[in-house]
């Protein structure tokens, strides 16, 4: 099975990715992860996409469209696996379904997360007060809702389109947010294992 999580910055697509997947026994592909980690290793990958993070831009696609078809060619071809912060635009869409058409693989669910700007804002400055992420500042943060709604949001309706999109309330505890996935999961009459 393969499950997407499309939503704006502070929704909570890393926090539920984490439970996800244990109830999968999926692999959680983080593109944020992944680019934390590059510039923790200070690769050139790491700099490049540092100066794009910093401001709150969204990393260049060829960059992003590269990590992924890496790691997707990395997996095991019946693996349940989870994208979390991929695609971002739908450019990075288009590629991703023809990555997956080459893998004769298929998304099961898209899972968007919504969530009230004033709650996401509050989320975001919180975290900065305790990880100190240099893209949780109140300017890159506007910065990254812009985006957001500028590049990312047109994901919602394209995969409307495709009858794959399930909307999920992201108020609430995150137990609260994760119990409305896996409702929605388990109505869909999709079991954790099936529908590889
Ligand atoms: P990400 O790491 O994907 O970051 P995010 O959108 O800020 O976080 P997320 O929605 O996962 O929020 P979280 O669960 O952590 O991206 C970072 C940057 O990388 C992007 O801005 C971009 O520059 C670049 N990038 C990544 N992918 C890219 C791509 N495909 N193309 C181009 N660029 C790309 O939650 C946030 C906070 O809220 C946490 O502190 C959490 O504890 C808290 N929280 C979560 N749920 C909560 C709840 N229900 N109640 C209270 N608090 C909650």
């Amino acid at each position: 099975m393969l499950v997407i999580f499309v939503g704006p910055p502070g929704t909570g697509k890393g926090t539920q990715s984490k439970r996800l997947i244990r109830y999968l026994d999926a692999v959680h592909l983080s593109t944020g992860d992944m680019l934390r980690a590059e510039i923790e290793k200070g690769t050139e990958l790491g700099k490049k996409a540092r100066t794009f993070m910093d401001q709150g831009q969204l990393v260049p696609c060829e960059i992003m469209v590269n990590m992924i078809a890496t790691r997707l060619q990395e997996l095991p071809v019946d693996a349940n696996f989870l994208l979390d912060g991929f695609p971002r635009t739908i450019h990075q869409a288009e590629e991703l379904d023809t990555m997956l058409g080459e893998m004769d693989r298929c998304i099961a669910h898209v899972f968007a997360l919504e969530t009230d700007r004033d709650e996401l804002r509050r989320r975001l400055i919180e975290r900065a007060r305790e990880e100190g992420r240099p893209d949780d500042t109140p300017e890159t943060v506007s910065r990254r809702l812009e985006i957001y709604d500028a590049q990312t949001s047109p994901l919602i309706e394209y995969y409307q389109k495709l009858s794959l999109l399930r909307v999920i309330d992201g108020m609430g505890t995150p137990d609260e947010v994760f119990a409305r996935i896996e409702r929605a999961l388990t109505t869909d009459g999709n079991s954790p294992s099936s529908s590889k």
